[in-house]
């Protein structure tokens, strides 16, 4: 009888072990899901945040193009603009052993070391939309993205050729500018684009700088900031569209007409910006391209049949106001 007991209690022991050893719950599933157990490429990609309209379509566009039907498994983090927790997502990465890694940097700096674990960890890192400052660039594979430099050159520029057709590029032009979270690429080459070219231009006034981080809601504090403190702006020049559209409440607050009394001009050219250039709140938006998920799909693509990549891959890029907004808002997609 006790050996009979002995005997199912040890059964029991035993299954309850097979039980805990080999359950894995579906909701863990993607964390446990590696090359060998499916013939999907695992890509872990670690995203800034949710912080504008470009961000969002970003992410809709990683999100479409690595699925299951296309041989992928991704696994998205959204970094919520902290970069400590981009870090902790790469290191989530290669403890799941992810086949490839995707980061979007939230800002440049602070990376050597975790980047250093990636490469240690034998997983090839693509850097998309945002840059790293480090010292060994073969910490990461290749890099795809907009040039902001350029971008902040083309928005000056555009400033230029529009107050001669108006004919005021005699006026002394009393500029503000808004930037993005201060220390990413983003932002970065941008200012030094826009002040660049204002300081080629000896009319053109910068009256003063500030961060708005991208977002909406800080645009429109820093405009209100901006309006309280000088009477006398002509032009503002926002490095996305989502602050350009909080200057705007703020602009129409303090009574004053935004795209009139004060020329816009944003960075991005999301959908939502074209239809302010439509309505004359915004003169002209420069644009950045967020449809990167197909870029880093075809780089991965490269990679597994042992293709070269390039380095760095500049998008190209275009400028809407009112002469083409109209015409190109039906087809936009983001
Ligand atoms: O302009 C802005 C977003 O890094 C290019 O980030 C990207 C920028 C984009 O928040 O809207």
């Amino acid at each position: 009888m006790i050996k009979k007991q002995i005997l199912s209690y040890t059964v029991f022991l035993v299954s309850l072990c097979l039980a805990g050893c080999f359950y894995r719950p579906n909701a863990q599933r993607s964390s446990l899901v590696t090359p060998t157990e499916s013939n999907l490429i695992v890509v872990g990609y670690a995203q800034v945040g949710a912080e504008s309209d470009w961000r969002v379509a970003n992410t809709q566009s990683f999100k479409s193009t690595f699925t299951e039907e296309n041989g992928f498994e991704l696994i998205f983090i959204d970094a919520q603009q902290k970069p400590e927790n981009q870090i902790k997502a790469l290191r989530n990465f290669i403890q799941q052993e992810v086949d490839y890694i995707v980061l979007a940097p939230i800002v440049e700096s602070g990376w050597d070391s975790v980047l250093k674990e990636v490469k240690e960890a034998g997983i090839p890192l693509i850097l998309s939309d945002r840059m790293v400052n480090v010292e060994d660039d073969s910490l990461y594979v290749s890099w795809v993205g907009g040039n902001f430099v350029k971008e902040g050159e083309d928005s000056v520029e555009w400033l230029h050729n529009y107050l001669k057709e108006i004919g005021r590029d005699k006026e002394i032009i009393n500029i503000v500018e808004m930037q993005g979270t201060l220390g990413s690429t983003a932002e970065i080459g941008r200012t030094e684009g826009i002040e660049k070219k204002i300081a080629e231009y000896p009319n053109f006034r910068l009256l003063e700088k500030q961060t708005g981080d991208f977002v909406q809601s800080m645009g429109q504090e820093v405009m209100e900031g901006f309006l309280k403190k000088y009477d006398d702006i002509d032009v503002l020049i926002a490095q996305n569209d989502n602050m350009a559209f909080g200057a705007i409440d703020a602009i129409e607050a303090a009574g004053l007409v935004p795209g009139k009394d004060i020329i816009i001009i944003s960075i991005d050219a999301v959908k939502a910006a074209l239809e302010e250039i439509v309505a004359g709140r915004i003169n002209a938006s420069i644009e950045c391209n967020p449809l990167h998920g197909p870029r880093v799909a075809e780089i991965i693509r490269k990679l597994e049949a042992g293709e070269p990549v390039e380095k760095k891959i500049y998008v190209n890029e275009e400028i809407f106001d009112i002469k083409n907004a109209a015409e190109r808002l039906p087809t936009r997609e983001y």
